[in-house]
């Protein structure tokens, strides 16, 4: 029995499991930590044998953050403690994602691409149980002597306090409240729904995120050891933070909002220029700006008319010229990103905490810090949740906004496309790397393709351990990904034979240079040499029609891989396999 279900089966509910370490709620004064933590800190005890001196890994994700919104990535969005981190680290510039929140959370703790194991659909694959060979990455860390802790959304079939991860604040469905930051009715503690009802003055998502990470860390140092530098003392940690902002609704503090009240009133157009030109001075790209895609949003996105009835005259429903918006709507845009922005200013003060943690415990300095996004802003423009209060403060609770296609535009500038497509502006994420002790290089950029199907090989190698070739009973496939770290040392040291994509009629595969993708309700691939072009506006299948066919051929052959893999292991599987949109 697993221990969610052991706390069940004792009645354990709400009532006596009181979840007090999140933001705005007492602590017990002794220690900061949850009464309840304490009173569980017998399961906590030590019991490592092995993983002393061991790195530990801090692994930071934001949602439907855009590839150029941090600082550090050129944005205009104040994120002095990721700065710091890329200062003191190395950037990836082409570090992909798969374009959406659960296939890419299924890549960043199994080493698969998610449609190998059912985590997002395919031609030939329904979206599905994971297979019993896709263990997630804590299950593997534990042999090894690694304690695993989760903060945050979820997004990933079955529970987390099921998958190896010993404290988890999110929940076994989408492990959060996707429609309200400033509420946590739907959120559990270690499986255990936490009680509902805070106001906006008391609770905010992101922050109460970073406290549980904050509590896991302070209990992690209490029960096993000093986590430091190699000195031979205490057990390494997994804690793996991930963060709901700035996911929609655009919900942020008054406080932050505010320091970005006449940041965005010159428009998109600037602004999206304005960032291209400091990532074209910092090294980052090298493309063209893409144009706005005018016409191109999500099918599901509200009707112009629902937008106009429901938000108000100010809603944009498409990425048109700045200047063609009315004076009402300017006026509503700009306070959009500005709400966007404070989102994730305020991601990264909570992050900075975080950062102090490890200072605090000594661990700073031997914790491999990674950062990156689930996948590029978001175009969509929908209302859910607690629907959209007209007459509420926009960024508030009673509101429902989303970024929408104009200032996703900036968000992911340069680059085309957004959230959900599987050209550049989709599936291009920012990628810190911070590790004092194993990253010599400080403030370097590395140019090498990378995806996130890389980032578990990369913690087992740092974990000292190698892949299991038999999980559950069964032989693994192998894992596409490569350990990152010879990149830490060093540009160019990463190669893929190709990496791949695939999701809701999307998809794509690049091989060296080389990108050819095609978008959902079109039957043409579209060619592209990304090292030149990687803003996607200069199409060369009709010049290149051997190349598009060879690409063509190979997306399919690794499709063909999945599916055979599938059927072999078909009866084995884990997880509820259920599609969560996000
Ligand atoms: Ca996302």
């Amino acid at each position: 029995m697993n221990r969610r279900s052991f706390l069940r089966t004792l009645g354990l509910g709400t009532a006596a499991l009181t979840l007090s370490s999140v933001a705005g709620l007492a602590r017990e004064p002794e220690t900061g930590l949850s009464s309840r933590a304490s009173a569980e800190a017998e399961n906590l005890k030590p019991d490592e044998t092995s993983g002393a001196g061991r790195p530990n890994v801090l692994l930071i994700l934001a949602d439907d953050m855009g590839f150029s919104d941090v600082g550090c990535y050129g944005g205009d969005i104040r994120t002095p403690n990721l700065d710091a981190l890329a200062a003191n680290g190395v950037r990836f510039t082409q570090h992909y994602s798969t374009g959406r929140c659960w296939p890419s959370r299924a890549c960043i703790l199994t080493g698969y691409y998610a449609q190998h194991i059912r985590r997002d659909g395919a031609p030939g694959i329904g979206m599905g149980k994971r297979p019993a060979w896709a263990q997630l990455l804590p299950d593997l860390l534990k042999p090894l002597g690694y304690h695993s802790y989760h903060s945050g959304k979820w997004h990933i079939d079955g529970d987390p306090m099921d998958n190896g991860f010993e404290r988890s604040w999110g929940g076994e469905r989408s492990g959060c409240d996707w429609n309200r930051f400033f509420s946590s009715g739907i959120w559990e503690e270690d499986g255990v729904k936490a009680p509902g009802g805070r106001t906006e003055e008391g609770y905010y998502s992101t922050v109460a995120i970073a406290d549980h990470a904050i509590q896991c860390l302070k209990l992690h140092k209490k029960y096993h050891g000093n986590p430091s530098t190699g000195s031979g003392q205490g057990a390494p940690f997994f804690s793996y933070v991930t963060f709901y902002s700035p996911h929609f609704p655009l919900h942020a503090l008054r406080k932050d909002i505010a320091t970005y009240r006449d940041t965005y009133q010159e428009g998109w157009d600037v602004m999206r220029k304005r960032r291209w030109e400091r990532m074209k001075k910092m090294g980052i790209i090298n493309c063209p700006l893409s144009e706005r895609d005018e016409k191109i949003i999500p099918s599901w996105n509200f009707t112009p008319e629902q937008l106009k009835t429901q938000i108000g005259q100010g809603e944009a429903p498409f990425a048109v010229a700045w200047d063609t918006l009315t004076y009402q709507q300017k006026k509503c845009q700009a306070t959009k990103m500005a709400i966007h922005a404070a989102m994730i200013t305020r991601m990264d003060i909570e992050i900075g905490r975080i950062v102090q943690q490890l200072k605090n415990m000594g661990a700073y300095e031997n914790t491999l810090i990674l950062f990156a996004s689930d996948n590029g802003a978001s175009a969509e423009q929908i209302i859910r949740g607690d629907k959209h209060d007209k007459s509420a403060p926009l960024g508030s609770a009673k509101t429902f906004l989303c970024l929408g296609p104009g200032w996703s535009t900036v968000a992911n500038a340069p680059l085309r496309l957004h959230k959900y497509w599987n050209h550049e502006g989709g599936i291009s994420s920012p990628l810190i790397a911070h590790w004092p002790k194993g990253i010599s290089d400080k403030g370097e950029l590395r140019h090498d393709p990378t995806h996130f199907i890389d980032i578990p090989p990369t913690i087992m190698e740092l974990a000292g351990g190698s892949w299991p070739r038999i999980r559950n009973g069964i032989t693994t496939p192998p894992t596409p990904g490569k350990s990152l770290l010879p990149a830490f040392a060093s540009n160019g040291a990463v190669q893929h034979e190709s990496l791949w994509w695939c999701h809701k009629g999307n998809r794509a595969i690049r091989m060296g240079d080389w990108k050819l993708t095609m978008r959902v309700g079109s039957k043409k691939w579209e060619l592209y040499n990304v090292k030149a072009d990687r803003s996607e506006m200069n199409d060369l299948s009709a010049k290149y029609p051997d190349k598009t066919m060879m690409l063509a051929g190979r997306w399919q052959a690794i499709l063909d891989g999945f599916i055979k893999d599938l059927a072999v292991s078909e009866s084995e599987a884990v997880g509820n396999g259920k599609e969560i949109k996000g």
